[in-house]
């Protein structure tokens, strides 16, 4: 079962940030970047400023996750920055999701839509053939830190299903609580990328490479009982 990581930005350690992307940068396959506007979700973290400054220090493919209530306010300003993947809240754009979609195509950057816990996979039914990646929340979004939803394993299996169904090519990627407790489950339902936050990666240890080979151990372990 082959798998690929996302490490989320947003929990890593700021004072550090150089040595950690240079870790990061030979072990993972995509940079998560979780950008929010205190309105959306009630917290702020990352921003386009973030993006441009580490862009230069990495060849990753930088995923950026839109927590606001107005995408196209940002969309150009992330994709200026360097972004690869622009991933609004489906919950945000479908009032104009094509537009969206398209203002995304325009910049030549692929496009992800994300859904809420409680938002089901009929909800993007319209545009789900135009997606490269699809972003399953597995807690409510805007913290770090949440209890994982078992719930939304099914979501999990209904994409996987309807993509072989249907030879739709998007990703199916996971965000929230991604950790020892939940790899297992996740592979199974058919969790493609898996982003990885305080407890899956950056509370393992203070030396990064040591937590990353914790986390890999863990991930090989939870396979092996898949
Ligand atoms: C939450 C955000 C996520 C978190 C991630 C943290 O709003 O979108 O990307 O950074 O969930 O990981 P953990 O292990 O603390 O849940
Ligand atoms: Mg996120």
């Amino acid at each position: 079962m082959s798998y690929m990581i996302s490490p989320s930005l947003m929990c890593m350690n700021l004072i550090e940030i150089k040595s950690q992307l240079d870790v990061l940068n030979t072990r993972a396959d995509f940079l998560h970047i979780d950008i929010m506007d205190g309105h959306y979700v009630k917290n702020i973290t990352l921003s386009p400023f973030f993006i441009e400054q580490i862009r230069p220090h990495t060849n990753l493919k930088i995923d950026v996750h839109l927590m606001v209530e107005e995408p196209s306010d940002f969309i150009d300003a992330v994709a200026k920055a360097g972004a690869d993947y622009i991933c609004p809240h489906a919950e945000t754009i479908n009032r104009d999701a094509f537009r969206i979609i398209n203002q995304i195509r325009s910049h030549g950057k692929k496009v992800g839509v994300v859904l809420n816990p409680a938002t089901p996979v009929e909800y993007i039914r319209h545009y789900i053939h135009h997606l490269d990646k699809i972003t399953v929340m597995t807690v409510d979004p805007g913290y770090a830190g949440q209890p994982f939803i078992p719930e939304m394993l099914d979501k999990v299996n209904e994409l996987k299903t309807l993509k072989a169904e249907q030879g739709y090519k998007y990703l199916i990627e996971i965000d929230g609580s991604c950790n020892t407790k939940t790899f297992h489950d996740l592979l199974g339902a058919g969790a493609e990328v898996m982003i990885v936050g305080t407890s899956g990666l950056f509370s393992l240890d203070d030396d990064l490479t040591v937590a990353w080979d914790k986390m890999t151990a863990n991930i090989q372990q939870a396979q092996v009982a898949a």
